[in-house]
């Protein structure tokens, strides 16, 4: 630039596109400064405006880059493997069988575990995380839900005929809880598994998780039909209450089935729920067992396969 050794001159040529305010400021500034030759003449060929403008694009950029990143942030997936279902159905076996390739006794608890584990084909160890099944408290599953990147849902297989509409209570719980994430956060995998299965007489995975389909579709639709008569009896809203805690001390209480039904079962084409064409995502039923000797059967053989299905999944979905 030709400007960079005449400063008083210079200061004069700008003037008359900057205006009397500005060249007066220039000229007082000038003389004090022994830099001010050297910046001026290119801050002040730009003009106040266009200095503004340029602080504004960065801001602008500064921000956009920031949101950008945070989003991408609170977008990326949950490390950590969920365990919900109701009490006693084995869920601290299966995380102590996990972590410590053992199954400890263990005592129901009001209190969530969790623990790292380590699986052959994974390099970096799984989060495990046990949330206790007690109505009480059962609901803190919500707080670790953006952490979970699958969720299983375990179930007692060789107690569900008896019980399918308490766990499908609970489950539903699970459903709606899934279905209304906020779209910045991906839908953990689900997979529901028909825990026990050395209980069954045919002793197989398959068996149990195909009895654990069975009863919970059943119960699920017993619900969401519940639910549908409800609004058109009574004129009210679906859900409501995400929290549930109501009706789990009154199984098969029909009144309870309707005061939580309706949403998070939404299925495509006819509407009647099923697994299959649930709207929330992909279910997968497995079966899985953890015997603990505790001078039961002595089953041992079956032991070492009980869990390699979840494992399978779990690698399919941590890898
Ligand atoms: N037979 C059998 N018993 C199991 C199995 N898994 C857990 N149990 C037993 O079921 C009971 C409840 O297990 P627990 O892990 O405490 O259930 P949680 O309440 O879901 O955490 C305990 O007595 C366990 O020993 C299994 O695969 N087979
Ligand atoms: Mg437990």
């Amino acid at each position: 630039m030709e400007g960079k050794t005449e400063g008083p001159l210079d200061s004069e040529k700008y003037t008359d596109a900057l205006g009397a305010d500005t060249t007066s400021i220039i000229t007082q500034v000038i003389p004090q400064r022994s830099l001010a030759p050297e910046v001026l003449p290119f801050a002040s060929s730009l003009g106040p405006q266009d200095l503004a403008l340029a602080a504004l694009a960065v801001a602008i950029l500064l921000v956009s880059v920031l949101v950008l990143f945070t989003k991408r942030r609170s977008a990326t997936k949950g490390n950590a493997l969920l365990l919900v279902g109701p009490p006693d159905a084995g869920k601290s076996a299966i995380l102590s069988a996990l972590v410590y390739k053992h199954t400890l006794p263990t005592h129901a608890s009001l209190q969530t575990n969790s623990a790292f584990a380590t699986l052959p084909n994974l390099k970096q160890p799984l989060r495990i995380i046990d949330v206790p099944g007690h109505p009480r408290v059962r609901d803190q599953f919500w707080a670790h839900l953006p952490e979970a990147r699958a969720v299983a849902f375990v179930v007692d297989a060789s107690t569900v005929s008896r019980n399918g509409a308490r766990v499908a209570e609970h489950l539903h719980i699970l459903l709606r809880a899934l279905s209304h994430l906020p779209p910045s956060q991906p839908t953990p995998a689900l997979a529901i598994l028909a825990h026990k299965s050395d209980l069954l007489k045919a002793g197989a995975p398959a068996l149990a998780a195909s009895r654990v389909r069975t009863v919970l579709e059943r119960e699920l639709e017993r619900r969401r039909a519940a639910a549908v008569e409800g609004i058109a009896v009574e004129g009210m809203g679906s859900g409501g209450d995400l929290g549930g805690g109501v009706g789990i001390g009154r199984a098969g209480d029909d009144a309870a089935q309707e005061e939580n039904g309706g949403d998070g079962l939404e299925c495509s084409g006819s509407g009647v729920f099923s697994f299959d064409t649930w709207e929330g995502g992909e279910v997968t039923f497995l079966g899985s067992s953890t015997p603990v000797g505790k001078g039961e059967k002595g089953d041992g053989e079956k032991e070492q396969q009980g869990l390699a299905d979840l494992e399978g999944w779990l690698e399919e979905h941590f890898a």
